[in-house]
């Protein structure tokens, strides 16, 4: 079977990080990677070539498709929520401009090889903008098409590259004779996401990483959230687990280009309360930041994912405390183990 030339921009993030690893497992696939820094050995390695540049760069891009016959992308760079909202224009330029200039990308490497390109993009929770914390509550868990005004400079450029990417598969240039872009763009709403091998960086669901890898140091940790405060987090392995399986999906299966995934919510206290079992020595407490509290507080308690169970068959492996016991502890216990 020919190998599949896939192009992971962002590709030493932490979603990257997970999904480089599991596509090298794969052995079907040949990976270029495109980052702003150089990839730490252990990554470069597992790609058929590194790049290192800027998603702005367009004649970078411009050079890196004319060198690779790109079947696949997964388009993994963005600036996260809390550092968007310190630097919302530079956010909006690289998460919304830098999103255009990979779909364009998309749609000539799409015409050079005569076959659709799939486009798999990270969105978020952070699309959704409950009002108040009275209407969180009943909302429960939120719909696809439900709440879409987000609070967030992050919020509002993930909604926009959903839209521009379902415009660019169905809509490219209706009006000339050109005919479909030959994009095929696929989007996933990510909760809060939660890695044993790496830390986030700018996001505001970090606190639940933030307090497990600082326990598990037996470091103090204040937390910037509330106890009762809660949203949905999944394991790293379950979101790179579902980028793989919707980039499977036969495109017949999928009736929508953008879809919801759970793993499971607790609550700050609920979390505080299994780092505290996991990791003794660290100390855990709650010294809540007003302006990233309510970013939080916008976001939902939980999501309904049955479109993505329905379409392409997702299935979270890891609950909340699975998580735990199978893949956060041993992990972030070899990490720091001699610490
Ligand atoms: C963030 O906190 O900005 C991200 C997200 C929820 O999309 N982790």
């Amino acid at each position: 079977m020919a190998r599949k030339l896939t192009l992971v921009t962002g590709a030493g993030g932490e979603i990257g990080h997970g999904l480089i690893h599991q596509l090298a497992a794969l052995g079907t696939f040949d990976i270029v990677a495109l980052d702003r820094r150089p990839l730490p050995p252990e990554l470069a390695r597992r790609c058929a070539a590194t790049w290192v540049g800027d998603i702005l760069d367009r004649p970078l891009l411009a050079a890196l498709r004319s060198k690779a016959e790109i079947s696949t992308i997964f388009h993994l760079a963005a600036i996260l929520s809390t550092q968007a909202e310190l630097i919302p224009e530079a956010a909006e330029e690289i998460n919304v401009q830098g999103t255009m200039n990979l779909l364009q990308l998309a749609v000539e490497a799409a015409r050079a090889r005569g076959e659709a390109v799939r486009f798999l993009f990270p969105s978020s929770i952070a699309v959704y903008g409950l009002p108040d914390l009275t209407t969180k509550r009943k909302a429960g868990r939120v719909g696809e098409h439900e709440w879409l005004e987000p609070l967030t400079m992050y919020g509002c450029t993930k909604l926009s590259c959903e839209h521009l990417g379902r415009c660019v598969t169905r809509h490219y240039r209706q009006l000339s004779a050109e005919g479909p872009s030959g994009v095929d763009f696929r989007a996933i709403r990510f909760p809060g996401l939660i890695s044993a091998f790496t830390l986030p960086t700018g996001g505001t669901s970090d606190y639940a990483p933030e307090m497990i890898h600082a326990a598990a140091q037996g470091r103090p940790y204040a937390c910037f959230v509330r106890e009762d405060t809660r949203i949905p987090f999944m394991a790293m392995p379950d979101a790179v687990a579902c980028l793989l399986r919707l980039a499977d999906a036969p495109p017949e299966s999928l009736r929508s280009v953008v879809y919801n995934v759970a793993g499971f919510n607790p609550s700050a206290v609920e979390l505080a309360a299994m780092v505290r079992t996991a990791f003794p020595a660290g100390q855990v407490t709650f010294a809540p930041h007003p302006g990233r509290q309510a970013i939080v507080d916008s976001w939902p308690e939980d999501v309904d994912d049955a479109c993505a169970r329905r379409d392409w068959g997702f299935r979270p492996l890891h609950d909340f405390q699975r998580a735990f016991d199978e893949y956060i502890v041993p992990n972030v216990r070899r990490r720091y183990a001699g610490h």
